[in-house]
């Protein structure tokens, strides 16, 4: 058999996932199972792991549309990436400070943005690693690349989390239920209540207090409950990685097939709603081959720009603090 000489191209849709712990495992195999990458790189410090992921992948590739996988702690692999997706992070350590874990993360950061910028010059970055929001804002200063192509996963897990959760009192379909979640990706996030709607049909027509502290309805209820639901999946099973995998897919597939789908994600909201500070928070975007190409500007209600708001000031006071 005559075989022909093998040529290395570089794939227009190929994506690389530092960090294949619990969080980027389950993207990568998210990204694969619905074959939104031609290519896929896997990088982190170990080894053994790394080796013995690629494996399991590349043995269940018979079954899917083929792609490439490779695996490795040598970023030179990740070269040609559209899009870099970063789950690195340290776990907090006891009696560790909340700082102090911002500044270990930002360390590890330190150890790869520049490294992916190198291999990937014109890529774009989506920040997973936790705390999200300020790894984003410390991704953008890092890697010098235009803010529009450094993104943060945000709050589009809280928001999905938000409209199941109204899915299950509407009786409908979360997807044709409109909800979102902006703000800060965890316990400051802000729910737009003034915006959901089912067909069109606004909450807020129905039940003007509606997730306000006069709303006998207590729809509010939900939104403590997107809250607690992430430390609820720590309890139960040590890690929530589902829902964020498929999130995150969502996003890569809108990114590399440029497809204009409007996603709450991690952006800089410096002169948005009010904001005076250099952060980033969540609001809704719309991505494409090229990042964020816009923000939509949603009519938010004083109390919900002013929660933004307050986001915003303790991001700025804990980036100040940051040493990078
Ligand atoms: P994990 O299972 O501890 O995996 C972390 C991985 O990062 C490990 O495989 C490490 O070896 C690797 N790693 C550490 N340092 C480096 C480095 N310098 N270079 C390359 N790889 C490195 O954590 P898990 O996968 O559960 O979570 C990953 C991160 O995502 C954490 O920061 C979580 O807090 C965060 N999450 C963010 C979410 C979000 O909504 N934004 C949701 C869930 C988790």
């Amino acid at each position: 058999m005559q075989t022909k000489a093998s040529v290395d191209t570089v794939s227009g849709t190929k994506v690389t996932v530092v960090g294949v712990g619990q969080v980027g495992i389950s993207i990568a195999f998210s990204i694969m199972t619905q074959g939104i990458a031609s290519e896929m790189t896997l990088v982190d410090v170990m080894e053994d792991k790394l080796k013995g992921e690629l494996m399991d992948l590349q043995h269940g590739l018979t079954f899917l549309d083929n792609m490439k996988i490779t695996a490795g702690s040598d970023y030179a692999l990740s070269a040609g990436s559209k899009l870099c997706i970063v789950t690195a992070g340290a776990q907090m350590r006891e009696g560790e400070s909340r700082l102090d874990l911002d500044q270990r993360n930002t360390d590890i950061l330190k150890d790869i943005i520049p490294k992916l910028v190198q291999y990937s010059p014109d890529t774009i970055l989506l920040i997973v690693s936790d705390p999200v929001d300020l790894l984003t804002y410390v991704a953008w200063k890092l890697s010098g690349l235009p803010k529009e192509r450094v993104i943060g996963s945000g709050t589009n897990v809280d928001s999905s989390r938000f409209r199941f959760l109204l899915s299950e009192r509407f009786d409908v379909a979360p997807t044709s239920i409109h909800g979102w979640i902006i703000g800060e990706h965890g316990d400051s996030s802000v729910p737009v209540w003034s915006g959901v709607d089912v067909a069109g049909v606004r909450l807020r027509d129905l039940n003007p207090a509606a997730g306000t502290s006069e709303d006998t309805e207590n729809w509010n209820s939900i939104h403590r409950q997107v809250i607690q639901s992430a430390y609820e999946i720590i309890r139960l099973k040590g890690y929530p990685s589902w829902a964020m995998a498929l999130s995150v897919s969502v996003l890569t597939r809108a990114i590399l097939n440029n497809t204009r789908n409007v996603y709450a994600v991690s952006t800089f909201v410096e002169g948005i709603h009010g904001v005076q500070y250099p952060v980033f928070l969540s609001v809704p975007c719309v991505l494409g081959e090229n990042g964020i190409t816009d923000v939509i500007q949603q009519t938010l209600t004083e109390d919900e720009r002013t929660q933004f708001q307050k986001s915003a000031a303790t991001l700025n006071e804990v980036q100040s603090n940051l040493v990078f």
